[in-house]
C-alpha cells in the first residue's frame, strides 16, 4: 500500500462498548491522536448488539455508568434498578455525543490484522475494507462477551423460519405474536428472555442441557428522593464501591435509607458464614432479607464459592424454591442445575423465570433425555420427534475473554503470532498486556477482574491505567512498553492459583472456556477482586512501572 494511504495516528483503538467511548475521549484529551475502528454501526458494544427481549444489566443501574465526569453523572437520570438494553445503549449513545466522540470512531469496519513493525516501533493495523492505520499504541477494547457462539448440529442452515443469536439481535424488533418460538440455552441471555418471549409467542419450547441457579431480581422504578440521594453523594460512592470485591455498593433496595447505609462507615455485615446457618435459617434468611437484592448475599458470604457444606445447604433450599415455584415435577426436575455448585457458573438474577415454566404455551425439552440430532426445514428434530418452528432463538453464549482478540491476526516481535502464544489460554501481565505485543494494551482483558466486578468500574480503572501510562512514557522518552515474561508469567499462575479452591475453576462455564469446543481450558480471570487488583496496579506506578520493560 502507498505511503500516503496509509493513515498515521498516535492511538488505534478496536471496538466502542463502555471501553472504547471512555478510552478514545479521555486519550484525546491527553492530547494525542486517536482513531477507533468499530465493527458495529454506532456504539454501545454489548449494548448495541444484544437487543433481545429482556436485556438488561444486573448490577444497579446507578452503578453500571461512568463515574468519569461529575457533570454527567449529574445530568443524566436512571429510571429503573437495572435499566433495560434500550436506556443503557441511550446512556452511551448520549456520552459519545455529549463528549464528542464519534468523530474520532469509523463505524461498521473490522480491524482484520495487526503487525508491530520493529524497525519502526509502530502497530500496522489492516481492516476488512482495505484500511491501513500506523500507530504507537494498539489498544484492544474489543469487549469480553462480544463474540456470540453458535451451537453446531447438523444441517442449521436448512431450517427456513426466522434464526437469532441474543447477542447479535437486529435492530428491528422481532414480533413474536402468534409464532411457534424455540428457544436454546438457559443461561443470563435465555432466562432474561424467555419470560418476556412467552408472553407474545404461540407456543414456545425451551430446550435445556442445564440451567444456571437463578433469584429474582426484585427490579422497580427508581423514585426521584433516591436519586437525589444517590447524586448528593456520588463520589463517596463511586470510592466506596472501589474498595468493594465486585465493585457494587448497593446489595439492597433501591430507597433513601439504602444510600445512608451503604455509606455508613462499619456497616456491619454477617460475621458468620452461610453454612454456620441451619437449613431452617437459610431458608428464613433468604426469603426474608435476600429474594430480590439481587445478588449481595453471594459477596456476603463468601463460602458460597469454596465450601461444600455451605453450598449443599444453599442448593438444598434453591432446589425446593424451584419445585414450589414450577407446578410440573418433570419441568422443574429439567430446571434444577446439574451442574455440582451454585458458584460454578456465573449466578443470574431474573424476572418471572420460574413462573413463565407454568403457563401453558411454555414447554421444555430436556436434551439430556431428548438430545436434538439436527434442523431441519420447518424446525428442530431430536432422537424423539420433529418440532415445527416459526423462529429459533439461540441465547448458546459467547466465545469468550479472547474471543474477539484472537479473531485479529495479531504479530508481534519477531512475528510471535499472539493467537500461537495464547494456544494453551492467555498471557497477560495484569490483563493489560502480553510479552513481546509492544505498546498493545487490552480493556477488561483476560487476567484482569472485570467479568467478576462490575465492569464499567474496572473499565474505567483499566483505561485511566493505560492513559497515565502513556503520559508517563511520554514524559520519561520511552517509546515502548511491553511486560517482562517473567512477570508475566507469575501473574498467569497468580490468577490460576487463586481462583484453585473455589468451584468456579472447576465448574463447566465460559470462564475456563468450557463452552467452546476444543478451547483449553484455563481459568481466564483475576478472582481476588478490585481492591487487591487496584492495589497491585498502584504499587506497579508508583515503582516507575515495575515488572514492564520501558525503552
Ligand atoms: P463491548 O461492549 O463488548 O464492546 C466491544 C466492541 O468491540 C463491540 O462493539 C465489538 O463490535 C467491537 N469489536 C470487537 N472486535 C472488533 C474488531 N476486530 N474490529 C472492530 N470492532 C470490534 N457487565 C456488568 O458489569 N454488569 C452487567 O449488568 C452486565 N450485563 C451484561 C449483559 C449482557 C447481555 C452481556 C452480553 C454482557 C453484560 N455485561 C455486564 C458485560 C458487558 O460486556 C460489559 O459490562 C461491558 O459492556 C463491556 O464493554 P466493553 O467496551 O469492554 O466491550
Ligand atoms: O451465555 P451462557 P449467556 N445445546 O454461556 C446453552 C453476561 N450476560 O449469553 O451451560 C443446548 O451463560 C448452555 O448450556 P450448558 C454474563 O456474564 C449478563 O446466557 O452448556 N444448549 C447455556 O445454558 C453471562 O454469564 C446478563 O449446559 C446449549 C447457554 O446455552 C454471559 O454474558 C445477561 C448448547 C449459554 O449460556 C453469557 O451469558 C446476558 C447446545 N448445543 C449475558 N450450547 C445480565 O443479566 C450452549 N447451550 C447482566
Amino acid at each position: 500500500m502507498d505511503e500516503l494511504n496509509v493513515k498515521k495516528i498516535d492511538v488505534l483503538v478496536v471496538g466502542a462498548g463502555f471501553a472504547g467511548v471512555y478510552l478514545t475521549y479521555q486519550l484525546r484529551e491527553n492530547g494525542l491522536s486517536v482513531q477507533t475502528i468499530e465493527a458495529g454501526e454506532d456504539v454501545g458494544g454489548t449494548w448495541y448488539w444484544n437487543r433481545y427481549p429482556g436485556a438488561r444489566c444486573d448490577v444497579p443501574s446507578v452503578e453500571y455508568s461512568y463515574s468519569f465526569s461529575k457533570e454527567l453523572e449529574q445530568e443524566w437520570t436512571w429510571s429503573e434498578k437495572y435499566s433495560a438494553q434500550p436506556e443503557i445503549l441511550k446512556y452511551i449513545q448520549h456520552v459519545a455525543d455529549r463528549f464528542d466522540v464519534k468523530k474520532n470512531i469509523l463505524f461498521n469496519t473490522r480491524v482484520v490484522k495487526a503487525e508491530y513493525l520493529e524497525e519502526k516501533k509502530i502497530w500496522s493495523v489492516h481492516t476488512d475494507d482495505g484500511k491501513i492505520f500506523e500507530a504507537s499504541y494498539f489498544i484492544l477494547a474489543t469487549g469480553s462477551l462480544s463474540v456470540p457462539r453458535l451451537p453446531d448440529f447438523k444441517n442449521m442452515n436448512d431450517f427456513k423460519g426466522e434464526f437469532y443469536h441474543t447477542g447479535d439481535w437486529p435492530v428491528t424488533p422481532v414480533d413474536f405474536k402468534g409464532k411457534r418460538v424455540a428457544v436454546i440455552g438457559t443461561g443470563s441471555s435465555g432466562i432474561q428472555s424467555i419470560p418476556v418471549i412467552a408472553q407474545d409467542a404461540e407456543k414456545l419450547t425451551v430446550f435445556i442441557k442445564d440451567s444456571n441457579y437463578t433469584l429474582p431480581a426484585g427490579n422497580q422504578l427508581l423514585t426521584p428522593p433516591f436519586t437525589k440521594a444517590v447524586k448528593e453523594n456520588y463520589s463517596r460512592i463511586r470510592k466506596k464501591a472501589r474498595e468493594t470485591w465486585g465493585g457494587i455498593l448497593f446489595n439492597s433496595n433501591p430507597t433513601v435509607e439504602s444510600v445512608t447505609e451503604a455509606l455508613t462507615e462499619n456497616k456491619k455485615e454477617p460475621d458468620r458464614t452461610l453454612g454456620s446457618f441451619s437449613k431452617e435459617e437459610v431458608h428464613q434468611m433468604m426469603e426474608e432479607k435476600y429474594l430480590g437484592t439481587g445478588l449481595g448475599f453471594v459477596t456476603n458470604f463468601p463460602d458460597i464459592q469454596y465450601d461444600e457444606n455451605t453450598d449443599a445447604r444453599l442448593r438444598e433450599y434453591l432446589n425446593e424454591r424451584i419445585r414450589k415455584l414450577v407446578k410440573d415435577p418433570k419441568k422443574a426436575a429439567a430446571l434444577i442445575p446439574k451442574s455440582k455448585h451454585y458458584a460454578d457458573r456465573r449466578p443470574v438474577i431474573d424476572t418471572n423465570y420460574y413462573q413463565t415454566f407454568n403457563r401453558e404455551n411454555v414447554d421444555i425439552v430436556d436434551v439430556n433425555q431428548e438430545p436434538i440430532t439436527e434442523f431441519y426445514e420447518n424446525g428442530i428434530r431430536t432422537t424423539e420427534r420433529d418440532y415445527e418452528y416459526d423462529v429459533i432463538v439461540c441465547a448458546t453464549g459467547f466465545d469468550a475473554m479472547t474471543g474477539a482478540i484472537n479473531k485479529i491476526d495479531i504479530a508481534g516481535k519477531q512475528g510471535e503470532i499472539l493467537k500461537e502464544k495464547w494456544s494453551q489460554g492467555p498471557r497477560t501481565y495484569l490483563g493489560l498486556m502480553s510479552n513481546n505485543f509492544p505498546n498493545m494494551f487490552m480493556i477488561a482483558g483476560a487476567g484482569s477482574p472485570s467479568v467478576f466486578c462490575n465492569m464499567v468500574l474496572a473499565i474505567e480503572q483499566h483505561v485511566e491505567w493505560v492513559s497515565q501510562c502513556i503520559q508517563y512514557m511520554k514524559a520519561a522518552n520511552k517509546l515502548t512498553i511491553e511486560p517482562e515474561l517473567a512477570e508475566e508469567d507469575k501473574w498467569v499462575q497468580h490468577c490460576i492459583d487463586v481462583a484453585k479452591p473455589l468451584f468456579v475453576s472447576r465448574g463447566d462455564s465460559w470462564y475456563v472456556g468450557a463452552n467452546v469446543p476444543g478451547k483449553p481450558r484455563v481459568f481466564m480471570a483475576y478472582i481476588a477482586g478490585m481492591p487487591n487488583y487496584i492495589a497491585k496496579c498502584e504499587e506497579v506506578v508508583k515503582n516507575n512501572y515495575a515488572g514492564f520493560i520501558l525503552q
